[in-house]
């Protein structure tokens, strides 16, 4: 009787097992919608942002993604995709700003849009990238609000999450980071520091091996030169 209950016990406790597995992984579609990865958050600084469209619109291949810029970004180098074709929408800049080679710039990229040349089927992912200077506000969170055109109907990725609010709870949130302070990239690239570049060639360390190596190569060469010399004239 015991052994029976212990029985179903563990078969309980498997099958709970099991189906919260179940239901972790078909959650996963949903948290994967359109995204932007930065390569660096770091404040005031050159950034790629790669857009990732990893469906469709339901069951609908995707045929044009257009992603709006935040106001304080000025100039965007899209990355061409063999797949698409791409264009900038510029806005006038009122007044005008200077870039960091004192060229005066009077205009501004609002949006980037890609249009596919055959439909991107709604079960294949494809990735756009960005290239741009990030604005000097750290701390502050730049929104990418983005369309998702596809051939029957569209998905706007453009909701913002209220203050508190986590943005996983949203539908389809906009693609959103935060930007970061430099001093926390420098602390954190020191951290990961290699051994070799900080600390002083230790005495008697590697230096000293060096020379041996070095030495004995040159002795090896000599001694090389001298067997041959001596088969030549033994010949
Ligand atoms: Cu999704």
């Amino acid at each position: 009787m015991m052994v029976l209950r212990r029985r179903r016990l563990a078969q309980a406790g498997a099958l709970g097992v099991f189906t919260a597995t179940a239901v972790a992984l078909t959650g996963a579609p949903a948290a994967a919608h359109v995204t932007v990865s930065p390569s660096v958050t770091t404040a005031g600084s050159y950034t790629v942002l790669t857009f990732g469209v990893p469906h469709g619109c339901d069951k609908s291949a995707t045929t044009k993604v257009s992603i709006k810029m935040p106001e304080q970004i000025v100039s965007v180098t899209p990355t061409v995709n063999s797949n698409w074709t791409v264009q900038k929408v510029m806005a006038e800049l009122n007044p005008p700003v200077k870039d960091s080679h004192g060229n005066e710039i009077t205009q501004r990229v609002t949006e980037v849009v890609y249009t596919a040349k055959t439909p991107l089927p709604a079960d294949l992912r494809d990735t756009f990238e960005l290239s741009l200077k990030l604005p000097d506000a750290a701390g502050e969170t730049l929104a990418f609000p983005a369309v998702q055109t596809c051939e029957q109907g569209e998905t706007p990725w453009v909701e913002m999450p209220a203050a508190g609010q986590d943005a996983d709870e949203l539908e389809h949130p906009a693609p959103t980071f935060v930007l970061t302070a430099k001093a926390d990239a420098d602390a954190e690239e020191a951290a990961v520091q290699p051994v070799s570049q900080t600390t002083e060639e230790p005495a008697g360390g590697t230096g000293v091996v060096g020379w041996i190596a070095l030495v004995l190569g040159a002795l090896g060469l000599v001694a090389g030169g001298l067997a041959l010399l001596r088969t030549r004239k033994a010949a």
